[in-house]
């Protein structure tokens, strides 16, 4: 016979554990899921989730950071907005005995001051987005206008770098204009009207890389504005695959996004919980997948299923 404790999820068995979460802010549709499936996961799994929202600043961060070391959490989920100057503060948790995990992002800190981070290969990334672009165009000229990420944040240098390295070896694709866009849908557009101004109404202009879809969303409605057809006129590739994204693929307005699970938050509650347990020691890196999408993919069923996934 099952008795009843049996049948309970083995989460039901966790002490009640406090987690406090240093998120960076919303300035996108992936970030705004990721926060949404971390509180839904916290729920589920009887954690006390403590959020903190850092409006883009790393100060904020820091001093959530200590807040919850005071409070005496159980770990600490950082999202960090930079990569660098976090070695005092999380060399304050290292020396509280409170786990830190690392979301989406990495840091340039040393790295038993963290437990693990769960992250893409972001450097891969920018390297399926520059392949993706070296086939498409296959040999013919091409002047490219990339939107950067948040300046100095380790995805942005990753991406950038990626992308750089995949066309290295062709000497057809030339990046003409680099610009951050700080990875908001209204700072894409507002870089993007000033590139388009700036190279011939856009017609000097043959692709778009973007370091994230919410910067290729707002590029997409300054090359519309402009009277270019995005996706045609102008290519366009991107990273995260937001459901929004996958429409303006399926509608022909983009080409190619590389996907970015929002949910970081399972690996970590995970790893932590066998911390928690018996001092159970993660992997540095836990590696989420990246898959790319092109037109040929099928975007409408990607759409629905990120629905589902807390965008
Ligand atoms: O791609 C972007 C977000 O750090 C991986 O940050 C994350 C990136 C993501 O704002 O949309």
């Amino acid at each position: 016979l099952l008795s009843a404790a049996v049948l309970m999820p083995a989460s039901a068995f966790a002490a009640n554990e406090t987690v406090g979460f240093s998120q960076i802010g919303s300035e996108s549709g992936w970030r705004a899921a990721e926060t949404s499936v971390t509180k839904a996961d916290a729920k589920e799994r009887g954690i006390t989730l403590k959020f903190a929202d850092a409006q883009q600043k790393q100060e904020n961060q820091i001093k959530a950071i200590r807040g919850f070391i005071a409070q005496g959490v159980d770990a600490i989920l950082l999202a960090p907005v930079v990569a660098t100057g976090w070695d005092e503060v999380l060399g304050e948790a290292k020396d509280a005995d409170i786990p830190v995990v690392l979301m989406d992002r990495k840091v340039d800190a040393p790295d038993d001051l963290y437990l693990t981070a769960v992250t893409s290969d972001t450097v891969h990334e920018g390297e399926v987005a520059g392949d993706w672009l070296k086939k498409a165009e296959d040999g013919k000229p091409c002047n490219v206008v990339e939107l950067q990420g948040t300046t100095g944040a380790s995805v942005t240098i990753d991406r950038k770098k990626g992308f750089a390295d995949a066309i290295a070896d062709a000497p057809n694709i030339k990046i003409i204009r680099s610009q951050t866009g700080d990875f908001t849908r209204s700072q894409g557009k507002i870089v993007m009207e000033s590139f388009l101004k700036a190279e011939n109404g856009g017609k000097d202009i043959c692709a778009l890389y973007a370091h994230n879809d919410d910067m290729a969303l707002g590029a997409i409605q300054a090359i519309k504005e402009a009277g270019l057809k995005p996706g045609e006129d102008i290519k366009i590739v991107s990273v995260d695959s937001v459901p929004d994204m996958h429409l303006a693929i399926a509608h022909g307005q983009s080409n190619a996004t590389v996907e970015l699970t929002p949910d970081m938050a399972g690996p970590a509650f995970t790893a932590l919980e066998a911390y928690w347990k018996d001092g159970t020691m993660p992997p540095k890196w836990i590696q989420t997948k990246s898959t790319l999408y092109t037109q040929d993919s099928d975007n409408m069923a990607a759409y629905e299923r990120k629905k589902d996934l807390g965008y």
